[in-house]
């Protein structure tokens, strides 16, 4: 039971069991960078991001709350940063709190009119995302960005939006600065 799990709080690993561990490597993430190419030129097993989840009810349970750490290797893409794959909640309605435990980066929000902004995390910031959007988190140190997250268990995820769309705006490294490029 989740009882059982704690949280080692400078890391943010969740230690015990049952414990949910998910991971995306390069090689899953084909079309998610805007220089693809500089995508397919690294290592397809490079890890990207690993998540461990709490997850103490059937995913879709109502009322019922899911709790994880993220954690996202430092690197690039091109001139854009290590990222995760970003997602709506399928309901679109639910919310969802993200606290930075370690590192540095970035949270991309955007709302079904595509407007894009970012909040810089930073150990101990508190993201408060709101109902109907999207959300991504980029790694813009050089060490692991590691933040944790508290989310409806009948939120749901749709990725397939962004696989298709994307966000109308992306978090490239320009002069050394994290900068918020609109797509053409
Ligand atoms: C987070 C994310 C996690 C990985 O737990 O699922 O950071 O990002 P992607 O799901 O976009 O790959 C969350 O937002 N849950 O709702
Ligand atoms: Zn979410």
């Amino acid at each position: 039971m989740p009882t059982e799990v704690r949280i080692n709080l400078p890391t943010g690993e969740l230690v015990g069991l049952p414990v949910h561990e998910s991971s995306r490597s390069i090689g899953e993430m084909k079309d998610y960078y805007w220089d693809e190419v500089a995508r397919q030129k690294l290592d397809p097993g490079t890890l990207v991001y690993r998540v461990q989840a709490l997850q103490p009810v059937p995913e879709g349970t109502e009322g019922g709350l899911f709790f994880g750490t993220t954690f996202i290797e430092p690197g690039l893409v091109g001139d854009e940063y290590f990222m995760t794959k970003g997602h709506f909640h399928r309901n679109r309605d639910r919310s969802e709190y993200y606290i930075t435990v370690a590192g540095a980066g970035a949270l991309i929000l955007m709302d079904e009119s595509r407007r894009t902004s970012f909040e810089l995390m930073q150990p101990g910031s508190i993201h408060y995302i709101r109902a109907h959007t999207a959300h991504r988190v980029a790694n813009t140190g050089d060490s692991v960005l590691a933040f944790v997250a508290c989310w409806p268990s009948d939120s749901g995820h749709d990725y397939g939006s962004i696989a298709t769309k994307g966000f109308s705006a992306r978090l490239r490294t320009i002069a050394g600065v994290p900068t918020l490029v609109e797509e053409p």
